[in-house]
This record gives C-alpha cells, sequence and structure tokens, in this order.
C-alpha cells in the first residue's frame, strides 16, 4: 500500500519495501556525525511525572490557519470556529519510565517490537549500529531501518532508555498509544483538542507562546538548528529529544506542544474532511489509511518543513514508528484515570 502522506517528518511503514534503497548516501560525512554524537543531552534519569493532567474548559476557539508559513495542502486551513466541550489533556508527553511501567504490568509488544525494526534519524545512530544498516528510505534517506530498534533500545540493540527515563517515549505506533491510553483509563486527544490545548489561550497565534519563533533570542522549543538533514548545531541544547519538562509551558500549562516529538492524535487524518464535519467535538472522518500527528519534532526545520507551528498536521500509518513520535494523553473531564499512573 502505498499511503499519501506529508512524508518528510516521520517515516512510514507502508514505504518500507520499493520506496527503501540499499544504501545511506555517502556524502554524509560520518566524522560529522560522530561529532554530533555528545550533543545528546544528558538527563537526570528521573521518573519524569509527566502523567499531570490538566482540566481545561472547552468552549469555541479558533482552529487552524491561513498564515501565508503554513501548507495548504496539508489541511491547515481555512480557519474556522470549533467547539470543544471540557476535557483534560496531559501536561507533557508519555515519558520512557511511564511507558515502562505500561509493559512491565502487561508485557504489551509495541509495533516496533513485532517487526523487529523502527525507523531511526540517521545523526542519533552510533556508528557500530550505523555501519549494520542496510535500508534506507529513498524519498527521505535521513530515516534508517534500524533491526532491534524500539522504545526502549531507541537506536537498536546496543542503546537504552536508562538515562532519558524522563524523556518521551518514542518507536511508538498509533496502535502502541493506543494500548498505553487504553490501559491508563484515558485515550488520545481529537486533533481540535490537541490544537485547542497547545495554543494555550492565544488566538490565532503561529507557536504556543506567540508568533515570534525565538522571543528576544531565546530557544523555546526543541526543534533543528543548523542545515538538515547532516547538521544539528544544537544550539537550542538538544539533537534528539529532550525531558519532556523542558522550556516553558504554554499558558495552560502544557509543555513542548512545539517541537520535541510529533504526537498521536485520535482522529483519522484528511486533508479536506473539516470542510464539512460538524464544528462541535469534531473527531475527524470515520476511517481513514493514516492517523494525524500534531506538534513537530527536534528534526523540524524551517527551511524544510516548518511544522513546529501548533496549527501544522502530518500524518502516518498507525503502525508507523520512528525516533521522533511519541503521544500525550487525554480524557473526557468527568472520566476517572484507572491504573497505577492515575
Ligand atoms: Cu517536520
Amino acid at each position: 500500500m502505498k499511503a499519501n502522506l506529508p512524508s518528510c517528518c516521520s517515516a512510514s511503514r507502508a514505504a518500507a519495501g520499493d520506496d527503501l534503497r540499499p544504501d545511506p548516501p555517502d556524502e554524509w560525512n560520518r566524522r560529522d556525525l560522530a561529532q554530533a554524537l555528545p550533543l545528546k543531552p544528558e538527563s537526570g534519569g528521573g521518573g519524569g511525572s509527566g502523567s499531570g493532567m490538566i482540566g481545561l474548559a472547552g468552549g469555541a476557539f479558533l482552529m487552524g490557519t491561513d498564515d501565508r508559513e503554513g501548507f495548504p495542502d496539508d489541511g491547515e486551513g481555512p480557519v474556522r470556529e470549533v467547539t470543544l466541550s471540557p476535557f483534560r489533556i496531559a501536561s507533557c508527553a508519555v515519558t520512557n519510565a511511564e511507558y515502562k511501567r505500561f509493559a512491565e504490568a502487561t508485557g504489551y509488544r509495541t509495533d516496533a517490537e513485532k517487526f523487529g525494526w523502527s525507523f531511526v534519524f540517521h545523526l542519533l545512530l552510533p556508528e557500530e549500529t550505523a555501519g549494520r544498516v542496510r535500508q534506507v528510505v529513498q524519498k527521505t534517506p535521513w530515516w534508517w531501518q534500524v533491526e532491534g530498534a524500539c522504545w526502549h533500545r531507541p537506536e537498536g540493540p546496543d542503546s537504552t532508555v536508562a538515562d532519558r527515563l524522563d524523556h518521551p517515549v518514542v518507536h511508538v505506533s498509533w496502535n502502541d498509544a493506543a494500548a498505553y491510553c487504553r490501559w491508563a483509563g484515558k485515550r488520545l486527544p481529537t486533533e481540535a483538542e490537541w490544537e485547542y490545548a497547545a495554543r494555550g489561550g492565544l488566538v490565532q497565534k503561529k507557536y504556543p507562546w506567540g508568533d515570534v519563533l525565538k522571543p528576544e533570542g531565546k530557544h523555546m522549543c526543541n526543534i533543528w538548528q543548523g542545515k538538515f538533514p547532516d547538521k544539528n548545531n544544537a544550539a537550542d541544547g538538544y539533537v534528539g529529544t529532550a525531558p519532556v519538562q523542558s522550556f516553558a509551558p504554554n499558558g495552560y500549562g502544557l509543555y513542548q506542544t512545539s517541537g520535541n516529538v510529533w504526537e498521536w492524535c485520535a482522529d483519522w487524518f484528511s486533508r479536506d474532511h473539516h470542510l464539512r464535519a460538524d464544528s462541535r467535538d469534531p473527531r475527524g472522518p470515520s476511517r481513514g489509511t493514516a492517523k494525524a500527528m500534531r506538534g513537530g519534532s527536534f528534526l523540524c526545520h524551517r527551511s524544510y518543513c516548518n511544522r513546529y507551528r501548533v496549527a501544522a498536521r502530518t500524518a502516518n500509518t498507525p503502525d508507523s514508528s520512528s525516533s521522533n513520535v511519541g503521544f500525550r494523553c487525554a480524557m473526557d473531564a468527568d472520566a476517572v484515570p484507572a491504573g497505577p499512573l492515575s
């Protein structure tokens, strides 16, 4: 199956097969890559209690954008009024520590574990693992298919999340995210809920904090600095993921709704469903081939995809996973969380 998706931001399992090409492009100097690695942030390795749920009142808000910087083809516009019921949403993306508790409690195996591989962004790979990679995605050759990569071995067999327990879990598919939410008595946010929460109470601003990417030169999120895809100078402090509570939260108390990791939403992705959808608690089309993701990731760069804007969207098939996609949980306002995470 060939899914017609905005594809630069994360790699799809649908691309595995004919779209994969046998070799990483040799123009990428391995020495540069190796130098980039020590820039990966160290973390306290703490528990990373990202599960705090924030109650939001809902009501009417302006969703989408007609911004000239936006991507009309992604269905970002037009701006329309959407009305939401009250709901709750997590202040942070689900951490490795939290996902570990889930996996240990249930024995759940993620799609990446079942397939035996996941897509890793090339700069994150240790030299030795990189040497074993035989497949990269043809059109987006920074995505390398790494055998053994999964949420607890994010760069393949020789890696671990032990020093990143407070980072967002990655290499989780939509299926894996939904399974976690079910276990926790929660659910994924709808795209409308996600965007309402990510805007943090601001009206039609480009980012969760306003219209200026770096107010007074200050980095507000974990995205790409440098030349994509081979030189990330990590001016914001991070080459890969950052701990979930890095950078200042938005007006509603949500961390990192721009950058760090893409976040799965409940909805099937459609470029135009919202043109004819109900404006009250919209849930996306009833079927589709790819699930919506929001927020952009540590790989987003203005020159390339500029999808860390709060109205930006992308999508991937529900079984796809990569090193820059995670999720945060939501709940109905009156629901009671289950399990040890409550
Ligand atoms: Cu992107």
